[in-house]
C-alpha cells in the first residue's frame, strides 16, 4: 500500500497557523512526523483558509523539501495552483486531482505529462458526485479514455471513487468498495486505485474505529493507495495485519515491527 500522508492541509489549525505567517517549522515536523510514521509520500493543500494559494502551494512544496525527498501528492481543484506547485518541485510528485469534466482533463493530463507527474483521477463531473457504483465506472471510464487517448501512462493513474461520510451516505459505501474493484478491470493495463480514507468518517463521533475498518475492506478490494492519518498507529497496525492476512507479506511474530519500517 502506498500510504500518502493527509496531514498538511490548510484544514487542520496548526497548518492554516502556519500559512499565515509562513512558519516553516510547523511544516517541516509535520512532514517529518508523517514519514517516520511510515508516510511514502505527502498530501500538501492550502484549504480554505489560504488566503494566497498560488503562493502557498509553492512555499509548502519548497519547505516540504527542505526535510524530505518523498513525492509530493498537490492537492487542489484549481489547476494554477497545481501548475505553481509543479513548478516548484523537485521531488516526484502526484496531481491530486482532475474530475472527469473535458476542461481539466485537457489542462491536466498534458501537465503530468510536461512534468512526469502521476496522477489522481476523481469519480466527479460537472453534474456532482455520483450516487452509485455504476456512475462512479462511467467516470472512471471517461477519465481512463481520455488518459489513454493523450498518451499518459496508465499505470500512473490513480482512480478515486469519492468516499463519502457514512452519516450522510452509509447505502453507498459497498458501492465505493465494488467500483474499488472494478475499476482495475475497465482496462489492460490497470489503473490504480485510490481513497481519501478520512472522508468516511467526517462528521461521525468515533472516527478512527470507522477509519480502521473501513481500511481493511478496502485493501481487500485491492486498494493501491490511501490518503490518511499515518500518525493513527492502530490505523497503520491495521493496514499492515490486513495486507499480511491476504498473504501480500510473510508472518513471523514480529511482522507489524518487521513490516512498520518495510
Ligand atoms: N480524494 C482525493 N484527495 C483528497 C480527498 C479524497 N484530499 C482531501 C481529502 N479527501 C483527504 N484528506 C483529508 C484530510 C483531513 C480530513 C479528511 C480528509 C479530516 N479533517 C478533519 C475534519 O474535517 O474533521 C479536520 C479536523 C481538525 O480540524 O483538526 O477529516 O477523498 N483524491
Amino acid at each position: 500500500m502506498f500510504v500518502i500522508g493527509e496531514l498538511i492541509n490548510g484544514m487542520y489549525s496548526n497548518i492554516a497557523l502556519a500559512l499565515k505567517d509562513h512558519n516553516k517549522k510547523i511544516v517541516q515536523t509535520c512532514a517529518l512526523e508523517q514519514i517516520a510514521s511510515g508516510a511514502d509520500a505527502l498530501d500538501i493543500c492550502c484549504g480554505p483558509a489560504s488566503q494566497n494559494p498560488l503562493i502557498d502551494m509553492p512555499w509548502l512544496v519548497e519547505t516540504v523539501q527542505e526535510v524530505t525527498d518523498k513525492p509530493l501528492c498537490l492537492d487542489s481543484s484549481n489547476p494554477k495552483v497545481i501548475q505553481e506547485g509543479l513548478k516548484a518541485a523537485k521531488n516526484k510528485t502526484i496531481i491530486n486531482s482532475t474530475t472527469a469534466d473535458a476542461e481539466k482533463l485537457e489542462i491536466l493530463i498534458p501537465l503530468a505529462k510536461k512534468y512526469k507527474s502521476k496522477l489522481i483521477g476523481i469519480t466527479i463531473s460537472a453534474q456532482g458526485i455520483p450516487q452509485n457504483k455504476d456512475q462512479r465506472l462511467e467516470l472512471a471510464a471517461t477519465i481512463l479514455t481520455q488518459a489513454g487517448e493523450q498518451g499518459f501512462p496508465i499505470k500512473d493513474l490513480y482512480l478515486d471513487p469519492i468516499v463519502m461520510p457514512i452519516n450522510v451516505a452509509q447505502n453507498q459505501i459497498q458501492d465505493i468498495l465494488a467500483a474499488l474493484l472494478e475499476f482495475k478491470l475497465i482496462s489492460q493495463p490497470s489503473p490504480k486505485t485510490i481513497i481519501g480514507l478520512s472522508n468516511i468518517s467526517q462528521g461521525s463521533k468515533v472516527r478512527s474505529l470507522i477509519n480502521r475498518a473501513f481500511l481493511t475492506m478496502a485493501v481487500a478490494s485491492g486498494l493501491d493507495s490511501a490518503i490518511l492519518d499515518p500518525k493513527d498507529k492502530e490505523l497503520m497496525d491495521a493496514l499492515i495485519t490486513a495486507e499480511l492476512v491476504l498473504n501480500k507479506n510473510i508472518y513471523c511474530d514480529s511482522y507489524l515491527e518487521a513490516y512498520r519500517k518495510k
